[in-house]
């Protein structure tokens, strides 16, 4: 397949968190190299999986990699639910609406922002800024034959959201409402940017590996006649008891999404899978691999194929000693 401005194919890259240092190191291991602060390849570009923020140890090293990289046409990128949250986490909801802010400030919402605000603090003006470019982020992305989502490509909710911001770009009055589960805003970002998640039965919890106690679990959208919960969890925590054998009932099968073996080849991120790479489905690949986590920073070297290759992931490891870690190596930041 021949590819818009004429490239040999796309480089898509899972979730960074922080990791700055390490995409960097995966930048030059599939063969970009940083000139003037910003990476290139001669014949391929990037594509960002979104979350670029929150938790890992050079926040704004990563954002700036991306961004430089996207506003001189090397790279392109859709929107994490850690950027969604940022922008609803830092704007005052209007007068009248009964919030103070858009995403409240909740001790579980701080703790996810707090690395990022302790970075931005000495560069407000940076952050300010870095919050102006997550609103230019598309919510999706099709091109030369592939699709982009950050955790679920829901085709009836694209289709409305793309009626509306054509670019797949959200607006102010998109944010607000946002906040208002009822609304189409609310479904749209929910999932597209955080997937499909099922509600434990009353009582129900599970403790999760990274320190949250959750109600729900995350649910996946290839399993053609899911029938249990068993056959659409897709997180690494288990379910509790025998849960995994327990029926999907009408109304949670009415809320799963599905994407088909014969759509067009389809990369999301989110999910903190663990281990080694590998494909869920021959035409989706998720490359979120915890790298934050000590996990791997994932990347899918993509030629065209509508089948995909587990041999074309490539990754660093993240291991636990600090020496052992991809060194920080810094781009002019300035
Ligand atoms: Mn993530």
């Amino acid at each position: 397949m021949s590819m818009t401005d004429g490239i040999d194919g796309y480089d898509l890259i899972g979730d960074v968190h922080g990791c700055g240092a390490t995409l960097a190191s995966l930048l030059e291991k599939l063969g970009y190299h940083q000139r003037g602060g910003i990476y290139r390849h001669p014949r391929r570009k990037v594509i960002f999986l979104g979350d670029l923020i929150d938790r890992g140890p050079r926040i704004r090293l990563a954002v700036t990699i991306a961004r430089r990289m996207v506003e001189s046409g090397e790279a392109f990128i859709v929107m994490g639910n850690h950027e969604a949250n940022a922008l609803t986490y830092t704007r005052r909801c209007r007068d009248g609406s009964g919030c103070e802010w858009l995403r409240e400030h909740t001790p579980r919402h701080n703790r996810i922002i707090q690395e990022t605000f302790e970075q931005y603090r000495d560069h407000p003006a940076e952050w300010e800024d870095t919050l102006a470019w997550f609103m230019e982020i598309p919510l999706l992305l099709e091109r030369d034959g592939l699709r982009v989502v950050h955790a679920c490509w829901d085709a009836p909710l694209i289709e409305r959201f793309l009626a509306r911001y054509p670019g797949a770009r959200i607006d102010e009055d998109f944010l607000h409402e946002s906040v208002r589960p009822d609304s189409f805003a609310f479904k749209a970002l929910e999932r597209l940017t955080r997937g499909t998640h099922i509600p434990l039965p009353k009582g129900v919890e599970i403790q999760s590996g990274d320190g949250f106690t959750r109600r729900t679990f995350r649910a996946h959208f290839w399993a053609a006649a899911p029938r249990t919960y068993g056959d659409v969890i897709f997180q690494p925590d288990n379910l509790p008891g025998d849960l995994e054998d327990r029926q999907l009932s009408d109304r949670e099968l009415a809320r799963l999404s599905y994407y088909g073996p014969d759509e067009p080849p389809l990369f999301v991120g989110h999910y903190w899978c663990e281990g080694i790479p590998a494909l869920p489905a021959p035409n989706i690949a998720c490359l979120d691999y915890s790298a934050v986590k000590f996990g791997r920073l994932v990347a899918y070297r993509w030629d065209g194929e509508r089948e995909l290759d587990a041999d074309k992931f490539v990754w660093i490891r993240v291991p636990r000693e600090e020496q052992a870690r991809p060194r920080p190596w810094e781009i002019d930041l300035d």
